[in-house]
């Protein structure tokens, strides 16, 4: 069986990792049972999560896994998507990947609000003497690469302007289809997703997540996701609590 290594539930979500989730997400979508498992990015073969083992083999990087379950399992997540599509489906991904994802960092790790109530726990369980040191570090190497994502060099809120821009993308992509790229989920779902509902969880008071909410329909994409992909998972969106 499959190991999925990952963060874990947190934040209001059942995945703390928009990486994790986008390739849970992609196992659920094919199908094969796996066993989830929390570790921390030291432990991948390339310092990030996910990674997987699956039998003798570990595999780091979601599109490393994704390659590698279509390779294996034979399952291809944009099955009834032509070449155009597909090409269209991998650009939104890569969107997705290095620039609104980069905007979801900026609020969770360089706002120290943020950061203090959610990334700052990861060092809980170190050496007390250690701990804010360790934490400082670990802040620090993240706003550097948010820095080199090129988002964090602008002037406070033009980050998120250019973010809402690819936001405005993915709404206008999506329009009134239930999925990214039609009627069927496809493989960069998962990844939208996972993107998706890391800004938009309620733990975290943000520009970010206020300037997505007033996108009616991803923020009903991604209620609609988690009810298919974490059905049992009480995903509280303060547009719904209130
Ligand atoms: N390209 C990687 C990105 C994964 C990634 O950025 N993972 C983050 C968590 S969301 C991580 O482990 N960061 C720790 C680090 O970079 O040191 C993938 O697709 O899996």
């Amino acid at each position: 069986m499959i190991t999925l290594y990952g963060f874990g539930a947190g934040f209001g979500l059942p995945e703390i990792s928009p990486f994790v989730t986008k390739t849970e997400v992609q196992l659920k979508m094919a199908g094969l049972s796996y066993r989830k498992q929390r570790a921390m990015p030291p432990a991948s073969p390339k310092g990030q999560l996910p990674y997987i083992e699956d039998a003798a083999q570990s595999i780091a990087d979601s599109t490393f896994i994704r390659a590698h379950i279509e390779r294996k399992y034979g399952f291809d997540f944009d099955a009834g998507l032509d070449l155009r599509t597909r090409a269209q489906a991998w650009a939104f991904e890569r969107m997705i990947e290095h620039h609104v994802y980069w905007a979801l960092i900026g609020a969770r790790w360089v706002d120290f609000e943020n950061f203090a109530k959610g990334s700052a726990h990861f060092f809980d369980g170190t050496p007390e003497h250690l701990r804010d040191r360790l934490r400082e570090d670990a802040q620090f190497r993240v706003a550097e690469n948010y820095l080199l994502s090129g988002l964090g060099r602008h002037a406070p809120d033009d980050d998120i302007d250019l973010a809402v821009r690819s936001l405005l993308a993915l709404s206008v992509q999506l329009a009134d289809q239930p999925y990214l790229m039609g009627e069927r989920p496809c493989g960069t779902d998962a990844t939208a997703f996972g993107a998706l509902a890391g800004i938009l969880t309620p733990f975290f008071d943000s520009k970010l997540r206020e300037r997505a909410e007033e996108f009616q329909n991803l923020t009903a994409y991604v209620d609609r996701m988690m009810l298919q992909y974490y059905p049992d998972f009480a995903w509280k969106p303060l547009r719904q609590a209130a």
